[in-house]
């Protein structure tokens, strides 16, 4: 059975560490990559990690994904705000997916507190900086340890 998690990242995620490390923090997308490997490689699930700022190649990835995967962590950055085409190719997944934010998007302006991805997430982290796909990834494990 595929063990395969893909972990999406939304658009300027690749500016992370470089700018606004206030709310984001000082560490890379690098950084991230490395963290997750870690945790995938203890739930023995082989990662797919990729960031875009192009809101196709997400969805693209997505589509690619539902043939292939068991799961998904998300951060789909301002897609998470303003994207039905990316809440639609999830809708399209049968696998567990875990919306992530770095920052407390809801501790933020107004406009960051509705999210279209959170119609289909089966789980939301947000404020708990990096950590958040670690967690993100180990509920997966939990999940798919029981099926
Ligand atoms: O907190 C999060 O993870 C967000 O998804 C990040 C998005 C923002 O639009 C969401 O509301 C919350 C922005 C990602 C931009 O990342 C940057 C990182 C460093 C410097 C500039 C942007």
């Amino acid at each position: 059975m595929s063990r395969l998690v893909y972990v999406l990242n939304g658009p300027n995620l690749n500016l992370l560490g470089k700018r606004q490390p206030n709310i984001y923090g000082s560490d890379t997308l690098e950084d991230v990559e490395a963290g997750c490997r870690s945790v995938a490689a203890e739930y023995g699930f082989d990662l797919r990690f990729q960031q875009s700022n192009a809101e196709f190649q997400l969805i693209d990835w997505i589509h690619e994904a539902r043939e292939t995967a068991v799961g998904m962590v998300i951060n789909p950055a301002a897609f998470t705000h303003t994207s039905v085409a990316i809440l639609d190719a999830l809708t399209t997944c049968e696998f567990p997916v875990f919306e992530v934010h770095i920052s407390n998007v809801h501790k933020r302006e107004a406009f960051r507190h509705h999210s279209y991805v959170s119609l289909r997430a089966d789980g939301v982290i947000a404020g708990f900086g990096i950590e958040g796909y670690a967690l993100a990834l180990r509920r997966l494990g939990t999940l798919l340890a029981a099926t």
